[in-house]
């Protein structure tokens, strides 16, 4: 089988590798042409472990190089980025569109082609469908057209890319068979058949599960600062029960799926999506809550902000809650911020970001944060830390965490 996949990023690289290990032909396209040129002389532009000796492997044995141009093949797939629209965060399909386009010229009957882009539900009938349609072809009887939606762990891509269960959702059933073929050549989970339109709501619900599991126990927290009581014991309190599993409150919610999903699903049904807006609504309130909490602890001076990450041990910083609240603060307060994660020319060494703060601010949970050197740190100094993952600290410094904000109100 030859391969064409459009988008040779953290998704679109390692499933070529899977498929030129796997005895396909596969060309990798991308419009970076330094990627290109580094990728033929298998130099890899992600970490991800693993890739870079597959691909290494594929040159030699020729079944893998990567293009700036499309070429003829048995399947395309299509693994670019769907960025958000700002102003009402409703899914962006222009890469997606102009990926389907460029591909036209390329095509021949019987291929398939395969979105695995995260898109809004109903995109693959209303939008892309169209586009093939008008390029002569009819969905189902000389082309097959499916989304199948990634579904990985970074760092983990290429185990999760052959183990776990995949979404195959054909515009027609004989499209989810043809793009089943194309995926039994290297994924070993189940392949469920499913149509276009249930592909793309299970995708966006998976995110979204977790985006409102995560907003009650925000809420919880708000709550618990509110009536006195400790929201970490009821976490894990509630957690004994055998059917439960409360989440963990926090600054916000990051990253590039959790944050955007859902907000496809309620630009399709916004009277309806109650509960996914009012979730996203709580969670986006949390920087504002951290900032009440901040300035009930200090009035003035330096804060130490550990962490701008938008998740533990890694250096992903998109849509990091971190950046609003550092916004806020600013305004007030001086900010010297550490991460060891990042790299970025106005961050400090944590001894310079603690010293002489009277807040220790912690947003991410890093696991250098769980045990800091406290002898770099002034007596009295206060530490917030909002992904409760201190759990001890010496006598002469003061904790909060989302177990006892509530005793501020009383101050
Ligand atoms: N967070 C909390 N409380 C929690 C769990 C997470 O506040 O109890 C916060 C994190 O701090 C972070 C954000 O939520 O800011 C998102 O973190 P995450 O680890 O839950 O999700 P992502 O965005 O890194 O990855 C998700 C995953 N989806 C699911 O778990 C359903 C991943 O499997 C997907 O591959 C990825 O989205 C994606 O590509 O869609």
């Amino acid at each position: 089988m030859k391969v064409c996949i459009i988008g040779q990023g953290y998704i679109g690289l390692p499933t070529a590798a899977l498929f030129a290990r796997n005895h396909c032909e596969v060309v990798g396209v991308d419009v970076n042409e330094k990627i290109i040129d580094n990728l033929n002389n298998g130099i890899i532009h992600i970490e991800e472990p693993g890739i870079s000796d597959i691909i290494k492997k594929a040159l030699e044995l020729n079944v893998y190089k990567a293009s700036l141009t499309p070429e003829k093949a048995d399947a395309f797939i299509i693994t670019v980025p769907t960025p958000y629209i700002v102003e009402n965060y409703s899914c962006d399909l222009s890469y997606v569109i102009s990926a389907c386009e460029s591909i036209i010229p390329y095509l021949k009957k019987g291929n398939t082609v395969i979105i695995e882009s995260t898109i809004a539900p109903m995109s693959t009938d209303d939008i892309i469908k169209p586009i093939f349609e008008n390029a002569g072809y009819t969905i189902g009887k000389d082309l097959y057209l499916a989304h199948c939606p990634e579904r990985v762990l970074p760092g983990k891509i290429i185990d999760e890319l052959i183990h776990n269960d995949r979404i195959i959702g054909g515009v027609t059933p004989e499209c989810s068979v043809k793009a089943s073929e194309v995926y039994g050549q290297f994924v070993e989970g189940e392949l469920m058949l499913t149509e276009a339109k249930t592909a793309e709501l299970s995708k966006c619900m998976e995110n979204t599960f977790r985006d409102v599991n995560i907003a009650l126990a925000n809420e919880l927290a708000k709550i618990c600062a509110e009536i006195g009581v400790n929201a970490l014991d009821v976490i894990k309190m509630a957690n004994k029960h055998p059917r439960v599993n409360l989440h963990s409150p926090g600054p916000g919610v990051g990253g590039h799926c959790l944050a955007i999903d859902p907000y496809f699903i309620y630009a399709k049904a916004p009277e309806t999506a109650k509960i996914i807006k009012l979730s996203r609504d709580t969670n986006n309130s949390m920087p504002e809550f951290v900032c009440d909490n901040v300035r009930k602890i200090i009035k003035e001076g330096k804060i130490a902000v550990l962490g701008v990450s938008y998740k533990g041990n890694t250096g992903d910083d998109r849509e990091s809650p971190a950046y609003e609240i550092i916004a806020n603060l600013e305004k007030d307060y001086e900010i010297a911020i550490y991460d060891p994660h990042i790299e970025n020319p106005n961050f400090v060494s944590f001894k310079e970001a603690v010293d002489n703060a009277g807040l220790i601010l912690i947003l991410c949970d890093h696991n250098e944060f769980k045990n800091l050197d406290y002898e770099s740190v002034k007596e009295n100094t206060v530490i917030f830390d909002t992904k409760n993952i201190i759990e001890e600290v010496p006598d002469n410094i003061k904790l909060y965490n989302y177990g006892n904000l509530y005793t501020l109100n009383n101050n």
